[in-house]
């Protein structure tokens, strides 16, 4: 189960008191102090993994608590420390403030780690407070509370290419086609429930990472089908490819008013993601009749347009090829995640009209 969203209650461990004892051995009257330190509490420690893909694994550990550290014996000894815990999330993973939705820290990297609750510490046994003045102490001091924090853990996933469509449009059967990975396709719609993730690798050796998410209808916006949720895993994407159906099997269908819902229920969830570098994969072009609907694209995007058929591959090179360019550029440009392509480079490198200057078009 694909699960990109949970909160927890975290608690690291409370440091062990310090201990009051005295050295009894034989022949040594008033031996003196010899309580021993307590031992600190375990931290808590998040750690980004990318051989997870979900935070299924966190889902019913509402409360997670490290242990707490033990408590100083005689002898001077130090309690035992409490175990640190470390809890491996996705490549991916925000971690909110669960109150206020404020971001904390954000899990980029693969193996990047933050400690999110450090541990409390020992108290000090009474050993620590003899002196001159003061040669049997009873002092002691207790251990500190460890750190708690009521978070909400959100995987945003990283790719490079984000596939937005409506449901049926083809953006698996795309995906398997690019990335040869094996997802489910079928003829009906909502077939992905999940997002796919799958690599490109080139012969130049470079990776494109590219996402499929579950489709989007009309009024996504207001919950209808999906909903928009599963756009948080397009965020991150340099680029994205609008994967619109040419088929025409209904006679009023219009793709281009389908483009144009799919543009204005992306930017009701975020803007932002609209400043994107994209293209528009015309799918299904092997279906005969479906070259009558391409006209409204070609007269604004042609730059930017490719006709394929994801399921016999027709025209799946070029527009490979034309991501591992923009790849290329966004790379140069040292991007991460969200940030857009300079358009003069977008031009000059790829041939290609940058997006932006067409958004006006769009009614
Ligand atoms: N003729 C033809 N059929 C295609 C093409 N691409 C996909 N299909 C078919 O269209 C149907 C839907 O394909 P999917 O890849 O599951 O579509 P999707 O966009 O992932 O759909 P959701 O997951 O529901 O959003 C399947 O029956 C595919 O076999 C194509 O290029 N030509
Ligand atoms: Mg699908």
């Amino acid at each position: 189960m694909f699960v990109d969203r949970v909160t927890l209650s975290l608690l690291a461990g409370k440091g062990g008191n310090g201990a009051v004892a005295w050295r009894r051995e034989k022949y040594i009257p008033k031996g003196g102090p010899a309580g021993g330190d307590g031992g600190n509490g375990g931290s808590i420690t998040l750690i980004a993994d990318p051989e997870i893909h979900s935070l299924e694994n966190l889902r019913n550990r509402r409360i997670i608590k490290a242990q707490n550290g033990q408590m100083g014996g005689g002898n001077n000894c130090k309690g035992k420390n409490g175990e640190d815990l470390i809890i491996k999330v996705p490549t991916g993973t925000l971690v909110k403030d669960a109150a206020t939705g404020q971001i904390l820290y954000d899990l980029t990297q693969k193996g990047q780690s933050w400690k999110i609750c450090a541990g409390g510490k020992g108290g000090k046994g009474n050993t620590r407070f003899k002196s001159s003045t003061n040669q049997a102490p009873l002092m002691f001091t207790e251990g500190t509370a460890g750190e708690s924090k009521e978070v909400e853990l959100e995987l945003k996933l990283i790719a490079d290419v984000g596939f937005v469509g409506m449901p049926n449009a083809g953006k698996s059967t795309l995906i398997s086609q690019l990335a040869h990975i094996s997802v489910k396709i079928a003829p009906y719609p909502f077939t992905t429930l999940r997002p796919n993730l799958g690599l490109v690798v080139f012969s130049d050796s470079s990776r494109l990472l590219i996402a499929d998410i579950p489709g989007i209808i009309k009024n996504a916006h207001e919950d209808r089908g999906l909903g928009l949720a599963f756009l948080r895993h397009i965020e991150r994407c340099s680029i994205l490819v609008f994967v619109i159906e040419l088929s025409p099997w209904e006679e009023t269908r219009d793709p281009f008013e389908e483009f144009c819902m799919l543009r204005s229920e992306i930017e009701a969830y975020n803007p932002s993601l609209l400043e994107k570098p994209f293209l528009v994969a015309l799918n299904k072009i092997d279906i005969e009749g479906s070259d009558a609907l391409i006209g409204p694209f070609r007269e604004r995007y042609s730059g930017l347009l490719f006709e394929i058929s994801a399921q016999n591959g027709m025209g799946c090179d070029a527009l490979k090829t034309t991501l591992h360019d923009l790849k290329a550029i966004a790379d140069s440009q040292g991007q991460t995640h969200s940030a857009t392509v300079d358009p003069a480079a977008f031009e000059s490198e790829c041939g290609l009209a940058h997006p932006l200057p067409f958004l006006p078009l769009i009614d």
